[in-house]
């Protein structure tokens, strides 16, 4: 009779093995995206690692933004494959993902940043990403509970409004990868840590791990937060900077909020779950750490500014604050292919502060890499070499709150 209500795990433990034909550090969305799209692709030999429980880094450390309103065409083109893959995501893993499309508006305060805005809406035009510049009054009837008046220290001009953005339930997204992948056959190992990388001629040939050594020919750093400890294991120092960046959520309220709602003058976005909840965060702390610690700054600093926007949010209590741990490049974009030099060693790394929404296009484009051995178009523009031959794809005035 227990049979009847016993759940069905999502991913099973499988036997520890000394020999894979891929290895995949780190169990968030991008290291099991990639392992679901390897599987799909035919190359099922693979397994994740993960130090800790699946998703217990910043997969389940974000607030769960997903947009493509960039300005770089590099990077409006990566993104939207990553808002259309989501879009299916939960019909193709068969598990609903609560990804609730309400759209996204990043608010000007200053002249020069209807500028910038006007830009982003020119180039997401451009490359066919919905995203436009509306005022005041549009604002307004999109967001009822906003202060458009002249009050605040910094007035609402205007707004880039990105119809397709939205959030996400972040954690069901790992989870639903994971059975994806687990029910190709392929091993997923928590609680066991990546501690060492060996080579031989220039090539990957094992990862030595708290559970002992697995030889590899491909093994994939898909961390983050620690993706530069990873990348010393075999000898290569990334241009990365490792800050912590903080959040919050609230009490759970009446529905009254349906877009996510972003000011980088105020260095604050909001947005409300489909639980009530307000999730609210903020720019990278201004200090390189590996800590995960909250601090009472941050959270008298965002609620402030958060007042500036929602007045009418004064008496709301704070449930929860957390941080997670944001790897950034000079920049603001990811680092993804092969390391030249280094056979067999794939980065899917330097994912900032916008990393979570990235995870099923660089998963799907890293195991096609892998798969077919050629690095497919949208992923060019963001390899290690841009560092040296100067051909960066700045970001930073995209990257949600961080200019
Ligand atoms: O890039 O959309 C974003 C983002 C939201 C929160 C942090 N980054």
């Amino acid at each position: 009779m227990w049979q009847l209500f016993r759940k069905t795990p999502m991913w099973r433990p499988r036997p520890f093995r000394d020999r894979y034909d891929v290895v995949i550090i780190g169990g968030g969305v991008h290291g099991l995206a990639t392992a679901y799209y390897l599987g799909r692709a035919g190359v099922r030999d693979v397994c994740v690692l993960e130090k800790s429980y699946l998703g217990s880094g910043a997969s389940g450390r974000n607030t769960a933004i997903i947009r493509s309103n960039y300005r770089t065409p590099e990077g409006v083109s990566f993104y939207d494959e990553s808002v259309k893959l989501y879009e299916r995501l939960a019909a193709d893993l068969g598990y609903n993902l609560l990804f609730s499309q309400q759209g996204h508006l990043t608010l000007a305060h200053t002249d020069s940043a209807i500028n910038g805005l006007r830009v982003r809406a020119e180039v997401n035009q451009l490359m066919g990403v919905e995203s436009r510049l509306i005022w005041p009054e549009e604002i307004q009837r999109l967001v009822p509970a906003l202060d458009l008046s002249p009050r605040p220290r910094y007035p609402v001009l205007a707004a880039l409004y990105h119809p397709p953005g939205g959030i996400i339930r972040h954690d069901a997204v790992v989870w639903a990868y994971a059975r994806g992948a687990d029910r190709m056959g392929i091993a997923i190992h928590p609680f066991t840590e990546a501690v060492g990388i060996g080579t031989s001629n220039g090539q990957v040939t094992s990862v030595l791990t708290s559970r002992g050594e697995i030889r590899a020919g491909v093994v994939v750093n898909a961390t983050a937060g620690f993706c530069s400890t990873v990348a010393k294991m075999v000898g290569l120092h990334l241009p990365i900077v490792t800050h912590p960046l903080q959040a919050f959520v609230t009490e759970p309220l009446k529905p009254f909020l349906d877009k996510v709602i972003v000011s980088a003058t105020l260095h604050v976005y909001v947005s409300q779950t489909d639980r009530g909840e307000l999730v609210i965060g903020s720019e990278i702390d201004p200090y390189s750490s590996y800590s995960s610690r909250s601090t009472l700054p941050f959270l008298e600093a965002t609620a402030a500014h958060t007042l500036e926007l929602f007045p009418c949010l004064r008496r709301v209590r704070v449930l929860r604050q957390w941080a997670g741990i944001c790897d950034m490049t000079p920049d603001y974009s990811p680092i993804l292919g092969e390391v030249p030099g280094l056979k067999g060693f794939i980065l899917d790394v330097g994912w900032g502060t916008y990393g979570f929404k990235a995870g099923p296009v660089a998963g799907k484009r890293i195991a096609e890499l892998i798969a077919t051995g050629r690095t497919p178009e949208l992923i060019k523009p963001f390899s290690l070499t841009r560092f040296y031959d100067d051909t960066l794809v700045g970001e930073k005035a995209a990257a949600a709150v961080s200019h």
